[in-house]
């Protein structure tokens, strides 16, 4: 807690990072490592555990497959579904929370048309969906690069998110979403500032090796916590990120799940890079110290001088 700062409405959060799922674990035995995760949340005191992203299965976009509906069974196509109900059930019964990451394949269109999304959805204690959110930025390619030690073709296994960053009213305070790649933008954290957003909850798979740029590999754990202590701290919210990490189908993830304070402190930090639950008391209250004085936004704000911001996508240097 800050220093003179009284205790007010406070969200008692867990974050559930996961080690690797390998490619042929079955959700069953995936749904049975989150009910430990969430049972041991439970008996921690949290209202709300938050998962990675992709969290029921290994992150398949980093084989690329010609077909790409031989992929589906990787996919959801009801939440829930029989392999997560369990899940729900036991959240309800015990009264707590959770966020969940997982791959999404939609009912078909009036077109017929399915769809396929990056997707997490938030679930209240009496285990009913409150909101859900479809990743907006898609990082990796959308074509095979067979040169490549492993791809991430996020691009073709998935839509970009149609629905833009919303927020929802929760846990008795503003709650938004954010799935990993999106945490680097700081359009995410602004457009759900923008929105009086008290807790961001992201879940993230970010392999270690960068294979446009290797020089950024050693670099991963800090610009996770800088996107992250930079966002919370801008936009005078906490912030929850969630790994899968560790070695999986021979690929290196960054852990370091973190919970981060409005002031940019991060206030509890994961030290494996298996299952671990981390857990923090956030006052909700404390986005007011900076919502409401150094980023008092209606105050400070000149968004006549960030036009250029939605009327224009890449950078366009000119000679001055
Ligand atoms: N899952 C995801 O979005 N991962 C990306 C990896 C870097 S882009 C290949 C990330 O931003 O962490």
């Amino acid at each position: 807690m800050a220093p003179g700062h009284t205790a007010g409405r406070t969200v008692v959060v867990g974050a559930g990072q996961l080690g690797p799922i390998e490619r042929d674990h079955t959700r069953e035995a995936v749904v049975a490592r989150l009910l430990t995760l969430l049972r041991e949340g439970s008996e921690r005191g949290c209202d709300l555990v938050v998962f990675p992203e992709l969290a029921l299965t290994t992150f398949f976009p980093r084989w690329f497959e010609n077909d790409v509906a031989s992929f589906d069974h990787f996919y959801e196509s009801a939440m829930p579904g029989p392999a997560t109900l369990p899940l729900f059930d036991e959240a309800k019964r015990l009264g707590i929370g959770f966020c969940l990451g997982y791959a999404e394949l939609t009912d078909p269109d009036s077109s017929g048309d399915r769809h396929r999304y990056n997707t997490q959805i938030l679930v209240e204690r009496d285990g009913a969906i409150a909101a859900k959110y479809r990743k907006v930025h898609l990082p990796g390619h959308e074509e095979n690069e067979p040169d490549r030690a492993f791809q991430h073709a996020e691009r073709y296994y998935f839509e970009p998110g149609p629905d833009g960053f919303g927020v929802w009213r929760a846990f008795g305070g503003v709650v938004g979403m954010m799935i990993c790649n999106d945490r680097r933008w700081p359009e995410t954290y602004r457009v759900m500032g923008l929105q009086g957003v008290e807790l961001i909850l992201c879940g993230y798979n970010t392999p270690i090796h960068y294979v446009p740029d290797p020089s950024q590999d050693i670099l991963q754990g800090f610009h996770n916590a800088l996107v992250m202590q930079s966002g919370a701290y801008q936009n005078g919210t906490w912030v929850v990120g969630v790994a899968k990490g560790g070695v999986e189908a021979g690929v290196d993830s960054l852990a370091q799940s973190m919970i981060v304070a409005p002031s940019g402190q991060i206030v509890a930090q994961a030290l494996t890079t298996g299952d671990e639950l981390i857990v923090a008391s956030c006052d909700l209250d404390w986005c007011r110290r900076y919502t409401g004085t150094l980023f008092d936004f209606q105050r400070y704000r000149r968004p006549e001088m960030y036009t250029r911001i939605t009327s224009q996508r890449g950078a366009s240097p000119r000679e001055l």
